[in-house]
C-alpha cells in the first residue's frame, strides 16, 4: 500500500499496540561464547576468531512463537571485569539472563556465583536466569560436566541449557525456551493481567521513541 513517507495508515499507538518487546542480556566471563550464541541466534553465523566486546554489544531478531512477532533484543555484555560499571547500567528493565560459561574451562563454571551477585545487586524485576554450558562440540577438553552444571542451576532454581554455537546444537531450543518462560510469566502469570506485556510494549515503543529523538 502506497503511504507517504514518514506516515503511518493507523495512529502510532495503534500500530505499536501489539508488539512484543523482550530483553535478554548474556553475561559471563570473557571468551565463553556469549557474542557467538547471539550471533548464531540473529544471523545463523559462527566465527572462530575471537574478537572481544568492547563494553557492550546487541542483537535484534524478530522472532515468532505461537502466531505472536517477538521482538527479541539482545544486550551483549563484555565478560571482562574492566566493564563493571558499563554492565551494571544495563540491566535494568531484563526479561531473562543467559548466564554463560565455557563447559571446557572451569574458571568460567566457577565465576558463577560472582555473576549471579551482580545480578541480583544490579538487575530490577527479577529477570529468569538460565545457566548456559557452551562449547559442547569440543567433547576431548571437556572438563565440567553436564551433571555438575544441571546440579549448580537447580541448587539455585535456575534452568539449564547446554549449547554449541559452532555448530549450533541447543542454541536455538535454548533461546525458545527462554521466550517461552519470558512470555508465560508475562501474559499467563498469575502476578500479571493480561494484555501488560501488550500495555508494556508500547510504553517500551515510546521510550525508544523518546530516546531516539
Ligand atoms: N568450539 C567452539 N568455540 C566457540 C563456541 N562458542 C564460541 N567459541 C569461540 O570462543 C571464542 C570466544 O567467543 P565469543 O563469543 O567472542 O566470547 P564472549 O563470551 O563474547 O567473550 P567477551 O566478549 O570477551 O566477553 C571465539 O574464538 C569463538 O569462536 C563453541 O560453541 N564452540
Ligand atoms: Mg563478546
Amino acid at each position: 500500500m502506497d503511504r507517504l513517507p514518514g506516515t503511518l495508515s493507523v495512529p502510532y499507538e495503534d500500530a505499536v499496540s501489539n508488539l512484543v518487546w523482550i530483553k535478554l542480556v548474556g553475561i559471563g566471563n570473557a571468551n565463553v561464547g556469549k557474542t557467538c550464541l547471539i550471533k548464531h541466534f540473529c544471523e545463523s553465523k559462527f566465527n572462530s576468531g575471537y574478537q572481544p566486546t568492547v563494553g557492550v554489544d546487541y542483537g535484534f531478531k524478530v522472532q515468532e512463537l505461537q502466531g505472536v512477532d517477538l521482538r527479541v533484543h539482545l544486550w551483549d555484555l563484555s565478560g571482562s571485569s574492566e566493564y563493571f560499571d558499563v554492565r551494571n547500567e544495563l540491566y535494568s528493565g531484563t526479561d531473562a539472563i543467559f548466564l554463560v560459561y565455557d563447559v571446557t574451562n572451569m574458571a568460567s563454571f566457577e565465576s558463577l556465583d560472582q555473576w549471579i551477585r551482580e545480578v541480583k545487586r544490579y538487575a530490577n524485576g527479577d529477570p529468569e536466569i538460565f545457566i548456559v554450558g557452551n562449547k559442547i562440540d569440543l567433547k576431548q577438553k571437556r572438563a565440567v560436566t553436564s551433571t555438575e552444571g544441571k546440579k549448580y542451576a537447580q541448587a539455585n532454581k535456575f534452568k539449564y541449557a547446554e549449547t554449541s554455537a559452532a555448530n549450533g546444537d541447543g542454541v536455538l531450543t535454548m533461546f525458545d525456551t527462554m521466550l517461552q518462560t519470558v512470555c508465560d510469566k508475562q501474559v499467563g502469570g498469575a502476578k500479571r493481567p493480561e494484555g501488560a506485556i501488550r500495555r508494556e510494549a508500547q510504553a517500551s515503543e515510546i521510550y525508544h521513541k523518546q530516546a531516539r529523538s
